[in-house]
């Protein structure tokens, strides 16, 4: 057998001649190579260079997409269709410590129903805070379809802060939409049902007693929360009310909402009845419900509504009787309402129509004020003719369903479920322009700020509800697929298909990457629920554990990479809150925290303050420890929770043996002397060139310095403890100056790879 050395050796020849080889095929690939080994063609590379973002580089667009039924928000990019994020909303999202800490439990305790927790949610709509109708980046809003709820996330930190509860609905679907200045926040039910809470109605009693309606969730912009004392809603007959819109510009102060089911039909195939789906669709029109909201909101300051479970609603009779409700026929089992930017049309598409109605807002305000109705429906609501409200009908297709809007003027886009289309068309002149096929069955479809008042055009998503074949099986459940489409050119191109694993994405929408002014951190101590001073948070120094009888309260800081406090000792029984406060100020320096076995976790980013709660109900020993890899000893970022049985008595401990000396202590020091000198070259070239220039590099200075002062605090505990000749504690302490400066180094490291990719140059001192 030859020696090991040389073995070695001759692995480590064969090996870099195995790579050389390889090297040289790599080098010799071209695009055209690479185009016939992946079977591409050159429409293929063509949709790839429209979505390829190179590494570094962002997107333009930012999609807040229905998670469906996880309850939660995607957020992700357009080109690229990169995932960014998860938001939490309606369910427990585990890496965001949502709903495992106390904050973000009682945001979802908003969203409590006669007391029971309800831990899922049927996200269908998000939308965009507006701004005279056009996106200003603040706020986010998205409706649960199955529990009627609405939840409210503030997009300077991308959180869910707060989740009400519809207090006279069963379900609500036609929600959310904004008014024009985010006013009002709309939503409507789907499914009629007695508006009294537990009120028990035989469905004998459908049309007298059961009811649908309209509901204006008061936004209160400064507080970034809705207020529910000031929100109303306007009762509707039973036709199952779907989607809405705000009317903005000239039809602002309005807004429409249409139905199914106006047939008011009641299955029950048990008892030999057709089902809902045939008598749903029975009659050849269905009506569009035509609101005067502005008004609406002043017949309830002057105290015209009457309470139902606490909550202010308009009843039909003085809706009718104040001129703010109306009726107008819409064909077949409509869909979608979508109002132009311009707020003079309203298109909506009939699902079992092939054409798409384009009401004029003109012609409704013109039959309104003259008075001239039609009919009224079986409760007395003025019905208007749909021939003098339409502008035109165009046909479009089989199954169409939702309409968004170009930057070109009159462009319009309408999904075509049955038919699996996308159709281009003009809603001025009324004719079609363009159609593509998508994979599969279109539900909603998406624009660049598409359904603002000025809409950016360059891209389309297709929501669509199958994806079959197109990506690899991996079982029955297929992911849902979006599709990006290119209409910046007179034909549309199909770019990418991005599968999205999580949930049936109803609705998403698009807003300009540079309207969006996320922050780096949080003001030291704010509990990010609230937007408020946590009283759990301390500074460094002021950590404590305080008992007061079997409560045990800590008041703890983390940063790299140590927890304060590193043990805490309770007794069986206790109830113990653990408050955290990070108190790093670099970007992205997130840490977790959780206890074994007691189900609680925190993310804690930087200036955050989190409590995590729990009952030490078992005597034993608990590790907790950080869970974000934050730093080379982030495994070292650990602690003990000792849970102490009852009637112990504490043991005496001995005293520490020495096991580091004077010898260690030189070894860790001359280290240290090494390490600074890697530093000192760092900071060298940094200081050598413009990297003030650079934000991002200012702020990372800034780390380093913050470390490396740390460093100097860690430094003179071991210089006092040399004086005394106690090696152990010496060489501990120099040690802890090394992290301080390994911390350090790291930051400069990264600092100093920024500046040569993003060509600093020399400023000659
Ligand atoms: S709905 Cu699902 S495709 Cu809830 Cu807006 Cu039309
Ligand atoms: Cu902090 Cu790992």
């Amino acid at each position: 057998m030859e020696p090991f050395s040389k073995r070695k050796t001759s692995l480590l020849v064969a090996a870099t001649l195995v790579m050389g080889a390889v090297g040289s095929a790599w080098a010799a690939e071209s695009l055209q190579d690479v185009m016939q080994r992946r079977g591409l063609s050159q429409q293929d590379l063509l949709a790839a260079s429209k979505t390829y973002v190179p590494t570094g580089k962002r997107d333009d667009f930012i999609v807040f997409s229905s998670g469906g039924q996880s309850g939660q928000i995607i957020v992700y990019g357009i080109p690229s269709m990169r995932i960014l994020k998860y938001i939490g909303v309606f369910t427990p999202e585990p890496w965001q410590g949502y709903g495992f800490d106390e904050e973000s439990k009682k945001v979802l305790a908003g969203g409590k129903i006669d007391g029971k927790d309800i831990t899922w949610g049927d996200t269908h709509h998000p939308a965009l805070s507006e701004t005279n109708g056009d996106y200003d980046g603040q706020f986010l809003f998205i409706n649960d379809k199955a529990n009627p709820r609405l939840a409210v996330i503030d997009l300077r930190d991308f959180e869910t802060k707060q989740i009400v509860v519809n207090p006279i609905y069963k379900s609500e679907h036609g929600g959310a939409f904004v008014t024009p200045n985010s006013e009002y926040v709309i939503e409507a039910a789907q499914y009629p049902s007695p508006l009294a809470n537990k009120k028990f109605v035989p469905l004998e009693r459908f049309n007298e007693e059961y009811r649908g309606g309209v509901t204006y969730w008061k936004f209160d912009r400064k507080e970034g929360r809705i207020d529910p004392s000031k929100s109303f809603s306007i009762e509707l007959p039973p036709y199952s009310q779907d989607l809405s819109d705000a009317g903005k510009a000239v039809s602002d102060g309005w807004s429409f909402t249409n139905s199914f089911c106006s047939e008011r039909y009641v299955g029950g195939i048990e008892k030999g009845r057709p089902p809902y789906e045939a008598g749903c669709s029975a009659k050849d029109t269905d009506y569009l419900h035509v609101i005067n909201w502005k008004k609406a909101a002043e017949l309830v300051a002057q105290g015209k509504a009457t309470k139902i479970n606490g909550h202010n609603v308009l009843s039909m009779a003085t809706a009718i009787k104040e001129g703010i409700l109306f009726l107008i026929p819409e064909p077949k089992s409509p869909h979608g309402v979508d109002v132009t930017p311009d707020g003079k049309l309203i298109t909506v598409a009939g699902k079992l129509d092939t054409h798409v109605s384009v009401y004029s807002f003109e012609k409704i305000m013109a039959q309104i004020k003259a008075g001239k109705f039609e009919s009224k429906d079986p409760y007395g609501i003025p019905v208007l003719s749909m021939k003098d409200s339409l502008h035109t009908q165009v046909q479009l297709g089989l199954g169409p369903l939702h309409t968004q809007y170009d930057s070109k003027p009159c462009v319009a886009y309408t999904s075509l479920y049955v038919d699996s289309q996308v159709a281009r068309w003009n809603y001025c002149e009324g004719k079609v322009l363009d159609k593509i096929s998508i994979h599969y069955n279109i539900g909603h479809l998406m624009t660049m700020e598409g359904d603002s008042a000025h809409p950016k055009g360059r891209y389309l998503v297709a929501l669509n509800k199958l994806a079959i074949d197109r990506f690899n099986p991996v079982g029955p459940l297929h992911p849902q697929n979006h599709q990006l489409i290119d209409i910046s050119n007179d034909k549309m191109q199909l770019l990418y298909d991005m599968p999205l694993p999580l949930g049936e994405p109803h609705y998403a929408v698009a807003i300009d990457a540079t309207t969006l002014k996320p922050g780096i951190r949080y003001k030291v101590g704010t509990n990010s629920r609230t937007d408020k001073p946590h009283p759990g948070m301390v500074r460094a120094g002021e950590e404590k554990i305080v008992r007061k009888g079997n409560k045990v309260e800590v008041f703890g800081t983390v940063i790299r990479s140590h927890i304060t406090p590193e043990t805490i000792e309770v007794n069986v029984g206790d109830e113990v809150t653990v408050n955290l406060t990070n108190l790093e100020r670099a970007e992205d320096e997130t840490h977790g925290f959780t206890v074994s076995t007691y189900n609680v976790h925190a993310s804690i980013e930087p200036g955050k303050t989190v409590s995590v709660k729990f009952k030490a109900d078992k005597e034993g020993v608990y590790p907790y420890y950080c869970t974000e890899f934050c730093s080379a000893l982030h495994l070292e970022m650990e602690g003990y929770l000792l849970v102490k049985p009852k009637g112990y008595k504490e043991v005496k401990a001995g005293a520490e043996k020495a096991v580091y000396t004077k010898a260690d202590y030189d070894k860790q020091v001359k280290t240290n002397v090494d390490t600074q000198a890697v530093i000192d070259s760092v900071v060298g070239y940094i200081t050598s060139v413009n990297y003030k220039d650079f934000p991002p590099v200012v702020s990372l200075v800034d780390d380093a310095t913050d470390q490396l002062g740390r460093a100097k605090e860690a430094k003179a505990k071991m210089e006092e403890a040399a004086k005394k000749s106690d090696w152990q504690n010496a060489t501990l302490w120099a040690g802890q100056w090394w992290q301080y400066q390994v911390k350090a180094a790291d930051i400069g490291l990264r600092a100093k790879t920024y500046l040569e990719e993003h060509g600093a140059k020399k400023t000659g001192k």
